[in-house]
């Protein structure tokens, strides 16, 4: 038994609407909405450097249920690359671009083999005998909550035995809990590999078994920070080597600057650009927001917060760009609070800590027939932020106008 050698990527969302970013200049919005594109050819580009056996992706390659033609066009184009390459891609689609939508059909090449509603085997065989028995299944429509891991059944013969699933292990409670499964499930079906999809942060979830989520390819939002990839697996016999490939176009960063002097202008201004200088030397493109720690100064730091992220937004030059595009004050709200006089403002600060309905809070957000569309869920430490945030600024007005 020789060794196989392929590409694991997943949630690809190739038509994200990067809605929501109006404050960015026009020339980086369109980057952005080119981006996930540019992910994707930099994994076929790996794909034939490597002459890998084949590709497998493990859901919503498409961001809507309706696909658009032109995405799909382009995306046939990259699947022709591999064509004439002589390397196959297997697909399922995942809960994004289940095969209840409605679209217009693009027949991909001979190449390309996507799963069914069903779950199915499909078997990969090389010239020198070599052979892999692939299994997986496509959501057949958007809402998939069974079992299905109890449908992955092992047919002996093959060499390896590699299960693509798109779905949520058990114990994340922050994901849509779509096609749940438990690692003990996986770790049963004595498979060598588990291309898993749906969750867009990079997790190794196990090594023996090896289970992985790639996570997505291109960051989509402020959420989704970092560098993100896809993975090359190498299964030889009983050894198992994976390696994290970084596709992303444009990386959304973060990164906190704790002001320890008086909050003066010209030092922030200078940590700041400094920052800035170091994230440039790495010739990548950066989304960055920068936290300001700023323990008891923020008030005076509010008063040019707003100049300060413009005059380091002219800083930007050069072919890859840095662009801060927001500057957060963390404040210490303890210190706030105990230095209020007011009783109204007092009263804030009340609220705000023993507000407890958030969900009924956003309710008339989420349920906008068209805001709901361009929202993920909200974690409750996002929620918590969200409230301290709200808190922060009602006081700093307040105070501003006292
Ligand atoms: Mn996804």
């Amino acid at each position: 038994m020789s060794s196989v050698k392929f590409i694991h990527a997943a949630d690809l969302h190739l038509d994200s609407p990067y809605s929501g970013l109006k404050d960015l200049p026009p020339t980086i919005v369109k980057q952005l909405r080119e981006s996930p594109f540019k992910a994707f050819q930099k994994i076929i580009n790996e794909a034939i450097f490597h002459q890998v056996d084949f590709i497998v992706i493990s859901g919503d390659l498409f961001d809507g249920e309706n696909r658009s033609l032109r995405t799909q066009v382009r995306f046939r184009t990259e699947m022709e690359k591999l064509r004439q390459n002589q390397i196959p891609a297997y697909i399922i689609h995942g809960n994004h671009d289940h095969l209840s939508g409605t679209w217009i059909t693009v027949a991909p090449p001979d190449n390309v083999h996507v799963f069914s509603g069903q779950t199915e085997m499909k078997l990969f065989e090389r010239a020198d005998g070599t052979s892999v028995s692939l299994y997986g299944f496509s959501y057949p429509r958007r809402h998939v909550k069974e079992r299905m891991i109890e449908t992955y059944v092992k047919t002996e013969g093959a060499d390896y035995h590699i299960g693509l699933l798109h779905g949520n292990l058990e114990g994340n409670a922050d994901h849509s809990p779509y096609a749940p499964f438990s690692l003990k499930e996986l770790a049963d079906r004595d498979f060598d590999y588990w291309a898993l999809g749906h969750i867009h942060k990079h997790q190794i979830v196990s090594e023996d078994p090896l289970v992985i989520y790639p996570g997505n390819i291109q960051g989509r939002s402020r959420k989704e920070t970092g560098e993100k990839g896809c993975l090359l697996i190498e299964l030889n016999g009983d050894t198992r080597r994976h390696t994290f490939i970084g596709t992303s176009e444009v990386i959304w960063d973060r990164e906190t600057i704790k002001v320890t002097a008086g909050g003066e202008f010209d030092a922030i201004f200078k940590r700041c650009k400094a920052l800035i200088e170091q994230k440039w030397l790495d010739g990548r493109n950066h989304l960055l927001e920068i936290q300001l720690d700023a323990g008891g100064y923020a008030t005076e730091i509010t008063e040019y917060l707003e100049d300060l992220t413009r005059i380091l937004q002219d800083e930007v030059h050069g072919e890859s760009f840095v662009w801060v595009y927001k500057i957060k004050l963390i404040e210490d709200m303890h210190m706030i609070r105990s230095s209020e006089t007011s009783p109204f403002m007092a009263e804030i600060s009340q609220l705000a800590s023993e507000f407890e309905d958030m969900e009924a809070a956003l309710a008339p957000l989420y349920h906008h027939p068209i805001a709901r569309r361009f929202l993920d869920s909200m974690e409750p430490k996002e929620q918590k932020a969200l409230l301290n945030e709200a808190e922060s600024w009602l006081l700093n007005v307040f105070e501003a106008n006292k």
